[in-house]
């Protein structure tokens, strides 16, 4: 380990910029420390948990594409096996390996996440009270090179002379949110590994997990395999002498019939390779993943190592939450970390995650607005169901595109009664900002390949669903879009949010201009799409007609603010800190349909804000006067509004209050500051959309980076310690590197 350590908050220090680590384990981090050191690849997350952790330690490993609905209301991923267990005994008693050393050891244990390739290590001195003493080590990754195994190496190594007793296999007994996913667990010890295989309840998956490991260094003077209930071990005995080591390499093989038709076979190959192959030769298979995802999207920033580990962190994080391997599956707004919201996509994706893998990985981009072409048909099913025609996409969507989100999402804490929340029938923006995503995508990359087979026909579907959705206001000749609830989710049933309305007109242009393409350069795909849709020219007319009469809210040209939505000036103009006097409970629900932010003017997260990031059409007094105006009224109830703060007051010339949004976004995890349940309901795990934003932050917000038809621009607005920043970019199918000071940006030769 490096002696240079720079402190990022009271937990977490960085050596090198490239690690987050710790220094002690407090038992209150129970929670964020297996969310900050998850060990995933897109297929799978395996949480950052001690090897002796149990089901209430949080121990998870979530398997995308396992969704399973096993108590009748929350489809969420399935918890596999625990295969890394691992505990100790030392003189007949166990010996938790969490424990905190004690004085003479202080300063060696330590746990660090290498965000270099994703290796978590931990290492503990421990004394146990009669004074036997033994160092331990543990780590492990989970591969990029087989997305199915996660190698860890155990080791002990003795300072005093001991027995030792090692128990190590599979757990069964894991941690689930919303019902036990995998009921009949069947558990079996083989000769050479142990399995266990199971369906989850509703979806009726099979779940295979293989154990598999081997011993060096000391020879176990008894060996026997326990089973008992959940769990299948096997325990080995030592007899140490000071300075003995102890080497286990373990295995952990997962996959499902999600995967393919024998989830065993696929499980088992990857069991037998990988033990065939050994430790050392799997991390050195799993290394150039990694060194080529970051050649995509690295940001190097010379100057300033804290925000150098943060931002690394963050991007991290924002590639192992994303399936890069499938076109079938969704980024979850908590990955891969933990069960909850279900594993599922919410606009997050689109406008958050999207970005930074349109501009530096679009081939994983293409992969996950597939997604949305794959799930189409459970959009259409949502509008269907409500009386819409056309694709209403699910505010919550997992595999089949059905709306996931269940009607009654919060509880009231004073009431006990459920609160009826609208975030499945009204938060209609999710239709247009996948528009969005696609159609950046497109400009972008040049792809039409991909419009012409998927984009278009999702972008005609969401302009006749927002042409169905919308009012025409005779009097005053013009489209209103009403009951809507826009980004900021403590305002429900509100009319003309600012920010649907312009996403819903981006969409209806881009579904024409897209149209006119087609009709002119490929007139026999305009006819197969328009047959296939059955579209017609009222349809086209119709949207013409929508696109040039649908109301935007405009600036007011005395104050230049745009109004939220309508009448959202007359209500009560207050603060969140009054807010926060007003509760009853803390942990009241603010919003919808009695919170106490309801009446006022004080908003969840970024919403007209919101709008500036993805329009840039505004002047900058604009920019200005709303950033001054609506920033002392949010609340930041969610942790996608600081990114959203920090990227317009950068844009608007505020570097330190933008660096300060830099901060609170980037540390949202690693601090631990967003709340791990609301209203009854656990949202602990990793914030993949902040994650997403923090290369945003950096790139809209303190490069000031613009793209507009075909044009790529910067104007960097550096913070003050920022000397330089590298990063790479693939525009048109071409990487091209860049470097920007503060007095700008220029291309450089690769
Ligand atoms: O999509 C967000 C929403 O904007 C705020 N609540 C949490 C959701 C998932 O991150």
């Amino acid at each position: 380990m490096s002696c240079f350590s720079l402190k990022i908050n009271d937990r977490y220090y960085t050596t090198t910029g490239w690690d987050i680590c710790e220094k002690t384990f407090t038992p209150e981090h129970l929670i964020s420390r297996g969310s900050n050191f998850l060990t995933g690849n897109g297929y799978l997350g395996y949480r950052g948990t001690f090897p002796d952790w149990r089901r209430d330690q949080y121990v998870g490993c979530f398997v995308s594409g396992t969704y399973d609905n096993a108590d009748g209301k929350w489809t969420e991923l399935s918890n596999a096996p625990n295969a890394l267990y691992t505990n100790l005994e030392v003189n007949g008693k166990s010996l938790p390996l969490s424990t905190n050393p004690p004085a003479p050891f202080k300063h060696k244990y330590y746990s660090r996440l290498n965000l270099q390739n994703g290796l978590l290590e931990m290492q503990n001195y421990c004394k146990t009270e009669e004074g036997a003493a033994l160092e331990i080590r543990a780590e492990r990754f989970a591969s990029y090179d087989d997305l199915h195994i996660i190698p860890m190496r155990f080791q002990v190594k003795a300072l005093s002379a001991l027995e030792l007793t090692v128990s190590t296999g599979i757990d069964g007994n894991v941690w689930d949110l919303n019902g036990i996913h995998i009921p009949d667990l069947q558990l079996q010890a083989h000769l050479n590994f142990i399995s266990a295989k199971g369906r989850t309840v509703q979806s009726g998956l099979t779940l295979v997990v293989y154990e598999g490991h081997s011993i060096s260094g000391v020879e176990p003077q008894q060996a026997e395999t326990v089973s008992q209930g959940q769990t299948a071990l096997r325990k080995y005995t030592f007899s140490l002498k000071p300075g003995d080591e102890i080497m286990i390499d373990k295995l952990m093989t997962v996959c499902s019939s999600f995967d393919g038709n024998n989830p065993e076979a696929t499980a088992f190959k990857s069991l037998e390779q990988a033990l065939d192959k050994g430790y050392e030769c799997l991390l050195e298979e799993h290394q150039p993943h990694w060194n080529k995802i970051w050649k995509n999207i690295d940001i190097k920033i010379t100057g300033d190592l804290f925000s150098q580990a943060l931002l690394r962190f963050n991007l991290y994080h924002a590639i192992i939450c994303a399936p890069l391997h499938s076109d079938s599956l969704p980024i979850g707004a908590r990955g891969l970390s933990c069960q909850a919201y279900q594993g599922a996509a919410f606009w997050d994706q689109e406008i958050y995650n999207l970005p930074m893998l349109t501009w530096t990985m679009p081939d994983a981009a293409r992969r996950i607005l597939t997604y949305r072409y794959k799930t189409l048909g459970g959009a259409l099913r949502k509008a269907k169901a409500l009386g819409y025609s056309g694709a209403f996409y699910a505010w919550v969507s997992g595999m089949t595109g059905d709306e996931l989100c269940p009607s009654f999402f919060f509880e009231d804490v004073l009431t006990g009664r459920k609160i009826r929340n609208h975030f499945n029938d009204w938060q209609i923006h999710i239709s247009p900002d996948i528009v969005y995503a696609i159609w950046q995508y497109y400009q972008v990359t040049g792809d039409w390949s991909f419009i012409e087979e998927y984009g278009a026909e999702i972008i005609f579907e969401v302009a006749r669903f927002l042409h169905s959705h919308a009012f025409y206001k005779k009097d005053r000749d013009r489209f209103e879009l009403i009951r809507l609830l826009g980004p900021d989710e403590y305002h429900e049933n509100v009319d003309n949010n600012a920010y649907t309305n312009y996403l819903a007109k981006f969409s209806l242009r881009t579904a024409l201009v897209i149209e006119e393409k087609l009709k002119k350069e490929m007139p026999s795909s305009h006819e197969q799409l328009s047959e296939k849709l059955k579209l017609t020219e009222t349809d086209f007319a119709n949207w013409r007609e929508m696109a040039a009469k649908i109301y935007l809210p405009q600036p007011d040209p005395s104050t230049g603010l745009i109004e939220q939505f309508d009448g959202y000036f007359t209500l009560e103009d207050t603060t969140p800190a009054d807010l926060q006097k007003r509760l009853l409970d803390k942990n009241e629900y603010w919003g919808w349909p009695n919170g106490v932010a309801v009446h006022t003017q004080v908003t969840k997260q970024a919403d007209v804000l919101q709008l500036f990031v993805l329009n840039n059409c505004f002047s900058l007094n604009t920019l200005e006067a709303n950033y001054r105006y609506y920033e002392p009224r949010c609340q930041h109830g969610s942790s996608l509004s600081a990114s959203v703060h920090a990227i317009i007051a950068a844009r608007t010339g505020r570097i330190e209050e933008a660096f300060n949004y830099f901060k609170h976004s980037c540390l949202v995890d690693l601090s631990a500051t967003a709340k791990a349940e609301s209203g009854g309901t656990f949202i602990g795990g990793i914030h993949t959309a902040a994650c997403g934003a923090a290369w945003q932050i950096v790139m809209l917000g303190f490069l000031g980076m613009e793209y507009n038809k075909g044009r790529l621009t910067f104007k960097p607005n550096l913070p003050e310690a920022w000397q330089e920043v590298t990063f790479k970019l693939c525009i048109g199918g071409r990487q091209k590197a860049f470097k920007a000071t503060r007095t700008g940006v220029e291309e450089l030769n690769q």
